[in-house]
């Protein structure tokens, strides 16, 4: 076996199961899907989770189990309840409508959003306990769009790909979502993330920047120390498949039926599910226009429409049937002769291998989706038609209308539009489609699928550090912490020691953070290294026996001392860059600039977004001219550009307390930002192996450890206070060179002012 052991998670197994009798049967599903995947699958060992299609009650599930596992499948049970609330409650009244643009279809309720997010979690745990860290996880299509992150959350750190089968929507439509925010946070927990186009990566990128505030490149996004890449990877089909099909009987049949029953006459084919996306009613009536005005086609075109049953139990699809029924009925009684039919509506399954027949007896393909990821039809038309040429008349809001040169591309709402374009093609004698042939030849389903998995490759290829999850009480750091004489902690604040919280006023420390902080510090030399001003660190930590470091590392405060302050901005930085900065401010609604002593900031955090990074890319080009070979660093934090003195980092002040705290003989530090790179990067400079630097969040490239959220890093150190409280031979007082080396005491600095 070459290759990566491949784990796959969508929503149906490529095997579906059916009682028969006392019996299970399992039934092969020959989707487009297990078409791309067999091929990959064949290098490497290969393993399916998903639903088996069918509700299986408990005691025989392990009957069941065995029988897909001897097919590489491995069953999500579902109750009834969760297969009615995640499949067509959320993902198919809500997601669905929701991604192609159909808010007012898109019916949100909690109990459905609550049942989505427990199949997800029950992926999430099933995939979890198989993966290991080599594996590559592929999460497919809006279904299952919390499994990335829920996968993360439960320490899954093997490369893991999702794919988005249907369109990403605009960030406008998007928004109207009420869980909005945790959807692409799912998403998001994966390293890299296909789209069928790039007008979807678009919009996927542009309601991270709006919802979650996240700022991108187009094919990458940054988040904390995570990076996700983004990729389009248009899907494509099987044309060797369709050329097998063409030779079996039953499309033969179908093929020549058709020709003689419409013999000297004109067949337009249509092959959708029947759904509202699909713009079936549109369709029937740009037909009904064609008639209308055009009678020569009254008796010498037919439409051949068929019409795949699909959700026949969400209230909209049985509206539409109803509405397309009488659609059909009204143009058929209308232009119908006792020789003739111009409409033929099929509502039915009907084989692929007969679909393959109807295709090749159509002189044209009629597909008018009113929004679609990619629409594979259009693809199967112009591979079964193969040398013959076919006309296509296609919709512009199809995935495919950017790959297929030389079909005719349509507004499928203007009726008028599809019904002369419908005309013209009837026209042609000989229509040729070599161009869109030779892309469905070389953009096949294992084509796709094999690119996919290599970008998955190529983009975690760099990001397994060899770090672990931080747990002080197992060994080896158990052992090196417990006998660590003079132990010295550098801790971030926000993000690190707590969470976010939209308001930075309101994200004063917990009483459990303060106690912990204290007992930590009976035992080790401790700092708090934050941006935040001196003042608010005095009010919330300063009553503890810690060290205090403000502003990223403007000033520093050893316990019971002043403030001492670093290089400030003045001068060049006041009179050039602030003026500068006050420009920008002007431009940029929204925007303002704050002037702190150790830095000039300009803040775009209430701007437009769109406009709002845009400005800062702009002043961010405008800034590095200026400042060049100039003793100022600019900073580009979470919507905000600061320009500070260069002497100023945390990364230097936690290189001048390891040099005040030189018999340290232990450092651990954590954080959880871009800031805090610079800490990691000195300790690990200036102590290596003696330190254990920690990323909070996930792992991080620069971190020896790391924990999942700042509730769990407290709960470690609070693990850590008590180790060491519990140690036979207590270490003496951290040693205090500070107070040695303390003589550059200038009085507390003023506060900080945050306009
Ligand atoms: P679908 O919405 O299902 O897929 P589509 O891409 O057209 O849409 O695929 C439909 C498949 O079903 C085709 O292979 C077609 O032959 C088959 N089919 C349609 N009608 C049928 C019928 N009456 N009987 C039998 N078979 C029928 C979603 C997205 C698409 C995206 C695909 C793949 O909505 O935009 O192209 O996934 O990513």
């Amino acid at each position: 076996m070459k290759g990566r052991r491949l784990i796959v998670a969508a929503t149906r197994l490529p095997v579906t199961m059916a009682r028969k009798a006392e019996s299970w049967e399992a039934r092969a599903s020959a989707g487009g899907l297990v078409t791309a995947l067999s091929a990959v699958a064949e290098g490497r060992q290969f393993e399916w989770h998903g639903w088996p299609g069918a509700h299986v009650p408990e005691s025989d599930r392990p009957t069941v189990t065995r029988m897909l596992a001897r097919r590489g499948a491995r069953p999500i049970f579902l109750s009834k309840a969760d297969i009615e609330g995640f499949y067509a409650g959320f993902s198919n009244r809500v997601l669905w409508p929701l991604c192609h643009g159909l808010t007012d279809l898109s019916h949100f309720t909690q109990s459905a959003w609550q049942a989505y997010e427990r199949v997800n979690a029950m992926f999430a745990d099933a995939i979890a306990a198989r993966a290991k860290p080599d594996d590559l996880v592929w999460v497919h299509d809006y279904q299952l769009a919390l499994v990335p992150e829920m996968l993360r959350q439960r320490g899954v750190n093997c490369a893991i790909g999702y794919f988005l089968h249907i369109p990403f929507p605009s960030s406008e439509i998007y928004r109207t979502l009420p869980v909005r925010e945790d959807v692409l946070r799912g998403i998001l927990g994966a390293n890299f993330v296909g789209f069928h186009g790039y007008e979807y990566v678009s919009h996927f990128r542009k309601a991270c920047l709006r919802v979650l505030g996240i700022e991108s490149d187009p094919e990458l996004i940054k988040t904390g120390a995570r990076r996700v890449y983004l990729g389009v990877l248009p899907i494509g089909i099987d044309p060797v498949e369709i050329a097998d099909m063409a030779r079996q009987k039953a499309a033969k049949h179908e093929y020549s039926s058709l020709r003689t029953a419409y013999a000297g006459k004109k067949i337009i084919i249509g092959v959708d599910r029947l759904d509202y996306t699909k713009g079936i009613p549109e369709k029937l009536l740009a037909f009904e226009e064609l008639l209308r005005s055009t009678p020569k086609w009254r008796e010498r075109a037919v439409l051949v429409q068929v019409a795949a049953p699909s959700r026949q139990s969400v209230d909209e699809y049985q509206a539409l049937k109803r509405r397309v029924d009488e659609l059909v009925g009204r143009i058929n009684g209308q232009y119908s002769t006792p020789g003739h039919t111009p409409i033929v509506y099929i509502h039915q399954n009907v084989s692929r291998t007969r679909l393959v027949g109807m295709y090749q007896a159509a002189d044209v393909a009629l597909v008018t989706p009113i929004r679609d990821g990619m629409n594979l039809v259009a693809l199967e038309y112009i591979a079964a038609r193969g040398e013959l040429g076919g006309s296509l008349v296609l919709s512009e809001f199809a995935g495919a209308a950017y790959l297929m040169p030389g079909a005719r591309l349509v507004n499928p709402y203007n009726i008028h539009e599809v019904a002369a374009a419908l005309g013209d093609e009837l026209e042609r004698e000989h229509p040729d489609s070599s161009h869109m042939l030779d892309f469905v030849n070389e953009n096949t389903s294992s084509a796709w699928a094999e690119r996919f998995l290599a970008r998955l490759e190529a983009t975690t290829a760099e990001v397994l550090p060899a770090s672990r999850p931080l747990r002080v009480t197992q060994d080896p750091l158990k052992t090196r912490l417990r006998t660590a004489r003079h132990p010295l902690v550098l801790l971030d604040y926000d993000g690190t020691l707590r969470s976010y919280e939209r308001k930075p006023q309101d994200a004063s420390p917990s009483r459990k953070a303060r106690r912990i902080l204290s007992d930590l510090a009976k035992h080790a030399a401790v700092y708090v290294i934050s941006g935040r001003s001196a003042d608010t660190l005095e009010q919330w930590l300063g009553d503890l026996p810690i060290g205090l470091v403000c502003e990223h590392g403007f000033a520093l405060r050893e316990v019971g001392r002043a403030w001492e302050e670093r290089g400030t901005v003045a001068g060049h930085a006041l009179r050039r860059v602030l003026p500068l900065l006050e420009e920008f401010a002007r431009r940029t609604p929204g925007a303002m600039v704050e002037r702190k002593r150790s830095a000039i900031a300009w803040h775009y955090r209430s701007a437009e977004p769109e406009f709002g990074a845009f400005q800062a890319r702009e002043l961010l080009s405008e800034l590095e001219e200026m400042l060049r070979r100039r003793p100022f660093t600019v900073l580009r934090g979470n919507r905000v550009i600061e320009v500070r003195h260069a002497q100023t980092s945390k990364g230097h002040a936690a290189e001048e307390i390891l040099r005040r705290r030189r018999d340290a003989d232990f450092v651990l530090c954590a954080g959880d930002d871009r800031t805090d790179e610079d800490m990691m990067e000195a300790v690990a400079r200036l102590r290596g192996e003696h330190g254990v630097r920690c990323w909070v969040g996930g792992r991080h490239p620069m971190t020896t450890h790391w924990t999942e959220s700042s509730a769990t890093l407290l709960d470690e150190l609070g693990k850590l206070a008590e180790l060491w409280a519990r140690r036979t031979e207590p270490p003496g007082p951290p040693a205090n060179n500070a107070a040695r080396a303390h003589t550059r005491v200038r009085g507390k600095t003023s506060a900080t002012r945050r306009d």
